[in-house]
């Protein structure tokens, strides 16, 4: 309960109840944490804003923030900055690919969906850890969500496994830049869990199988295993990990 006492954390990327960003937040919060929401639009607002006041806490900060928009990242920071000032680190649980580019060959990707994916996946970790890092006064943990697809050639992932793979490196470059700031940068990188972007990839069921059949945990992960694991990244506990990608999979990544 007091492993993130008096710490603030941005949770950007809940879309609803199965979000992986939820399941950071509840565990964020189970640990005394402060949270912060962003959400992707009106759209969401009222979603979000019924499930953040299942948390009960004293305040609840809701902020819009669409992460194509550069103005739109100035604007949620700075409100950021005037409601909570410091922040002691953020969760960053954003991707989009188009759903007709994740299925068939990858040969067939799109300039557009191309550039879409990474702009969405990618590079809008750098521009929001650029917009969070003048709020990290005391140091702090950015944390963002990846799949193994960038490391390996899964069926149909196509495009957002390209995307993973450049999100992988940027951890790296932003964990090297911000550093000497007291920054940590990280990636979890989870086993399918069954939320709104995985029913977009392309016969998604059958990877599911697979993983209760092989791997060493002989079981998927939920969003409680990737949102204690954030909670770890976030405390000082894991003072000493930064440009790392911790795989919460059960295991799978390991098999040949
Ligand atoms: O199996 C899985 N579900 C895995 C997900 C395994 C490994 C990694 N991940 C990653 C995803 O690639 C993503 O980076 O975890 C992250 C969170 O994804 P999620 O929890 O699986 O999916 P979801 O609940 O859909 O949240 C992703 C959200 C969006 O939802 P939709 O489904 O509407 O695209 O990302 C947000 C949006 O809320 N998002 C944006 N936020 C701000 N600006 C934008 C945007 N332009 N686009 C999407």
């Amino acid at each position: 309960k007091d492993l993130l006492a008096g710490k603030k954390f941005v949770i950007m990327g809940v879309a609803n109840k199965r979000s992986i960003a939820w399941g950071i937040a509840q565990s964020l919060h189970n640990a005394g944490a402060t949270l912060i929401f962003t959400y992707q639009g009106e759209r969401f607002k009222k979603s979000v804003e019924e499930l953040v006041e299942t948390l009960g806490q004293e305040t609840n900060y809701l902020i819009s923030c669409d992460v194509t928009n550069d103005e739109d990242i100035e604007q949620a920071f700075n409100q950021i900055k005037e409601q909570v000032g410091t922040i002691h680190g953020l969760a960053h649980c954003i991707a989009f690919a188009k759903k007709e580019e994740l299925e068939g060959e990858y040969v067939n990707t799109s300039r557009e969906g191309y550039a879409l994916a990474h702009d969405i996946s990618a590079y809008s970790l750098v521009a929001v850890s650029k917009a969070a890092k003048p709020l990290m006064t005391e140091g702090g943990s950015i944390l963002t969500m990846t799949y193994l697809g960038g490391e390996r050639v899964v069926t149909n992932y196509n495009v957002m496994g390209v995307a993973k793979a450049a999100l992988d490196a940027s951890v790296r470059y932003l964990a090297a830049d911000l550093g000497k700031y007291n920054i940590r940068v990280n990636a979890i990188s989870a086993g399918p869990i069954r939320t709104l972007a995985a029913k977009g990839i392309g016969d998604f069921n059958s990877i599911f199988k697979v993983i209760e059949e092989k791997a060493p945990l002989r079981r998927s992960v939920d969003t409680s295993d990737v949102g204690d694991t954030a909670a770890f990244l976030m405390s000082n506990m894991s003072r000493g990990i930064t440009g790392e990608i911790i795989h919460v999979d059960a295991g799978y990544n390991i098999l040949g």
